[in-house]
């Protein structure tokens, strides 16, 4: 018998050793291994594209060891969970991330190259997964990252659409929308949880049942559609923790619709049974503008459904007294798409639960924290009574109650304001009668985050004055950052290891903070020549790019002024077009002989508009026809090229960042709550033109107001001028472009019209007009800054210098506190 069991051992033993080996013969056999019988394809013949998907599978593998380890261990150690809500995530690509976190970059390549493959060619068949719009989105991607890196219990939660943000073709200059099917090759990165699911109930109606002597609330629901869980491995740096992003998928549900099957109307009751699966088919494609729309709100209610069942269920493996919730789960609002997940937990802790009222609302007071990233009244969410009355019957009964203990509570403090008290309610009378889901997150939630410190000055003069008035305690502001793994070392990698080579160690990809160790070299012609040669390099490959998707040739020699985001007019490209009119303008104006002093441009721009924003379709033609006009003058030649980079997402700006030496951040100040992408430029030592806004502040503190090109109206500015307009007259150059584009210099008369009255005086709510001389100054000084070259690249290292506090490291440090959570760093 002893000699079975040492047998058994040692068998167990060699289990346990069975990890999978990271040398590049061990990884061969394994992307070998996937080719033949997960890809099911000839290991003597397969393209560059099994290949990606055989190589992705291995790096898959790998991530699952650690993330069953990183698992086991949480919930042997059971510390406080962070769970993170987000509607939206913008991940990008995973293979590059994911081997780079895991540390076996080199290996691959390495393993890859013996049989044939090179690394970074297999890396570009990857799509992108994007499941997002814009900052937002791409903010809680990097946050992700931060938190597996900084070893934090944390779980992602979101919505697995099937259909990302649309894909942007340009035909003659238009914007046109395609869906972006990009599940159609499979997504080796996910792993399909077929029984971890979840019923999400919707419509029916609330009736009374008695228990035990006491009554309760039963929601009969009108249809019930399952949440399947697809996990996505989120890897840290440098660590081997492994977190969860759980994304749900909407399936029909066993029980969904008894009711036609018994009609008979066999064909139909499959026909309307598969449209459950619609709930999570499409991600709305408009950052700013909430509709009130019904399938909105489902998607909302049901990704917010399944992970709050899901957290209780992981709290009631392990304990079984809620008085412990708070000591063990928090809860992350990004924004207030997932505000309804409060009053989901206040329905099951009453309704299923059976926990007291007041006992169940002390626990949520507790557990959530919300971050808002509007800055403007009408950026706030709605949700219209009747549609909410009608699709979740149960949860209006519960905000009703909130809202009357709420109003009750105030009053005692207040008095009888009734203005300030219906201004803070969470419901709005009116035409429409709505929930305001700012409101009920504020009011349930223990903290209220901006996201820079201008954000939070704004939101506390404004949008929630009076609630700050009320709980100035509760505001506080959380600077966004992005994450240096994705920014620097995957997209940057020449610029990373010089960085590495000058500060004499890898740890500032864990520790950013030691990047200001390269202030000391700023002026040293040996990294001053080093940095060039990086940027050079990234510029070449930059237009190669643009050659290849445009047929333009641009010259390395000219400056690339670059301004990639979602098109906007608060973001205000059109001033960007506009001072290219007037540099147009300049040039052709000029003497040939003075042509030889104007500093060369490549100015490029990209980003997507929403498909029903007009003005900021115009936007987009607009460009692409002065580009039409400039890029065929022969007067002009290399002076000035225009380009557009179409269909612009996470990785077009791996690539477009780290060749851009200038970049635009322009909005009118008070209007872009924090932004990122200058983050992501500074980092990759890229000098900023930009207005005083969002974490711009905060970024001058940093690198200093001299090495960047500031211009611009201030926030407190913005009223007086927009109460006073401007003097065209005065203004004259502003006048003379705006003409131009008025009078068809550039065709399509009529189609501008409407985009030209947007700035015509007294409507132009984003004072372009007052801005302009301002920014034109600014552009002439960086212009005269970029021939001298030696001045350009101190300015240049000392913004990577600076970039350290933007990291989203930070940026989730800071959160921690907040949440009260701890590193749980799986030892093995
Ligand atoms: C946004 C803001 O507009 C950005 O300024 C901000 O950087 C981002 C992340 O906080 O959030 N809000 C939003 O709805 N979309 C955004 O990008």
């Amino acid at each position: 018998a002893s000699e079975e069991r040492s047998a058994k051992a040692e068998r167990m033993f060699a289990l346990m050793d069975r990890f999978l080996k990271n040398d590049p013969i061990s990884l061969q056999n394994d992307i070998l291994d996937h080719v033949e019988y997960t890809m099911a394809r000839s290991r003597f013949s397969f393209d560059d594209f099994e290949a990606y998907q055989a190589l992705s599978h291995s790096v898959r593998d790998r991530l699952i060891e650690r993330w069953h380890d990183t698992q086991i261990y949480f919930k042997r150690k059971d510390p406080k969970r962070i769970y993170f809500l987000s509607l939206e995530f913008l991940m990008g690509r995973s293979l590059s991330n994911s081997v780079i976190n895991l540390g076996i970059r080199d290996q691959y390549a390495e393993a890859l190259s013996q049989l044939g493959f090179e690394f970074e060619v297999l890396a570009e068949q990857e799509g992108d997964a994007a499941l997002g719009n814009g900052g937002l989105a791409r903010l809680s991607a990097c946050q992700m990252d931060s938190l597996a890196t900084l070893d934090y219990p944390a779980w992602g939660y979101g919505l697995r659409y099937q259909y990302g943000l649309f894909r942007q073709v340009i035909m003659d200059g238009f914007q046109h929308e395609q869906p972006d099917y990009w599940l159609n090759f499979g997504n080796p990165w996910e792993i399909e949880r077929i029984h971890l699911t979840y019923p999400v109930k919707f419509y029916g109606s609330v009736e009374d049942e008695t228990l035990n002597g006491e009554i309760y609330k039963v929601w009969i629901p009108g249809e019930m559609v399952e949440a399947v869980a697809y996990d996505n491995l989120i890897p840290g740096y440098g660590t081997r923790n492994t977190i969860t992003l759980r994304l749900w998928a909407a399936k029909p549900s066993d029980q969904y619709d008894m009711e036609s099957y018994n009609t008979g109307d066999y064909i139909n009751a499959v026909v309307s049974r598969q449209k459950a699966e619609s709930i999570s088919s499409v991600l709305y494609p408009d950052d700013r503008s909430y509709q009130g729309k019904e399938l909105r709100l489902k998607q909302q209610y049901f990704f917010v459904s399944a992970s709050v069942q899901d957290i209780i269920r992981r709290f009631k493996d392990a304990h079984s007294n809620f008085d412990e919730f708070p000591e063990k789960v928090a809860l992350q609002l990004n924004d207030t798409h997932p505000s309804l997940a409060i009053v989901e937990v206040m329905r099951i802790l009453v309704d299923e639960e059976h926990l007291d009222w007041n006992k169940a609302w002390h626990i949520v007071c507790q557990i959530f924290s919300f971050t808002t990233h509007t800055v403007i009244a009408e950026g706030l969410e709605k949700i219209p009574v009747d549609l909410l009355g009608s699709l979740l019957p149960r949860h209006l009964q519960i905000m009703y109650e909130i809202n009357f203990n709420f109003v009750e509570e105030l009053k005692k403090k207040i008095g009888l304001d009734y203005n300030r008290l219906s201004r803070m309610s969470i419901v709005e009378e009116g035409a429409v009668k709505s929930i305001r889901s700012a409101n009920l997150s504020i009011v349930c939630s223990h903290t209220v985050n901006g996201v820079s410190r201008a954000h939070l000055e704004l939101i506390k003069a404004n949008v929630f004055k009076d609630f700050y008035e009320l709980w100035p305690q509760k505001f506080q502001y959380k600077t966004n950052g992005v994450t240096q793994r994705r920014w620097i070392v995957v997209s940057n990698p020449s610029l990373s290891s010089l960085i590495s080579k000058w500060l004499g160690t890898e740890a500032w990809v864990r520790d950013v903070e030691l990047l200001t160790g390269l202030r000391e070299y700023a002026a040293n012609p040996d990294l001053q020549l080093e940095w060039k040669m990086v940027r050079k390099v990234n510029k070449m490959r930059l237009a190669e790019y643009i050659e290849a998707m445009s047929g333009l040739k641009v010259s390395l020699d000219a400056m690339f002024d670059v301004q990639i985001k979602r098109i906007h007019e608060y973001k205000r490209q059109l001033l960007n077009i506009l001072g290219i009119i007037h540099r147009y303008d300049c040039i052709k104006n000029m003497e040939k002989s003075d042509r030889r002093k104007v500093v060369p441009r490549v100015c490029i721009i990209g980003g997507k508009a929403a498909p029903g924003y007009e003005i900021a379709k115009k936007i987009i033609k607009l460009w692409h026809a002065v580009a039409e006009k400039i890029n065929n003058d022969s007067d002009v030649g290399d002076l000035l090229k225009l380009v557009f980079i179409p269909d612009y997402n996470v990785s077009v700006a791996e690539l477009v960042i780290p060749g851009a030496d200038l970049s635009q951040h322009i909005s009118t100040a008070g209007n872009e709550a924090s932004g990122t992408g200058s983050m992501k430029f500074l980092m990759n030592g890229c000098l900023l033109l930009a207005t005083e806004d969002g974490s711009t502040v905060e970024i001058i503190e940093e690198i200093g107001v001299d090495n960047m090109f500031l211009f611009g109206a201030r926030v407190h500015d913005v009223p007086v001028l927009r109460e006073k307009g401007v003097d065209l007259k005065v203004n004259l150059q502003f006048a003379r472009v705006v003409r131009m584009v008025r009078d068809g210099y550039f065709g399509f008369k009529d189609y501008f019209k409407s985009l030209c009255d947007t700035v015509e005086v007294g409507k132009d709510f984003y004072l372009l007009g007052s801005d302009f001389g301002g920014y034109l100054e600014a552009q002439a000084a960086a212009d005269k800054t970029f021939v001298d070259q030696e001045k350009w690249t101190r300015m240049s290292i000392l913004s990577t210098a600076g970039s350290g506090r933007f990291s989203s490291d930070r940026t989730i440090e800071d959160y921690a506190k907040t949440w009260g959570i701890e590193p749980c760093r799986c030892p093995f």
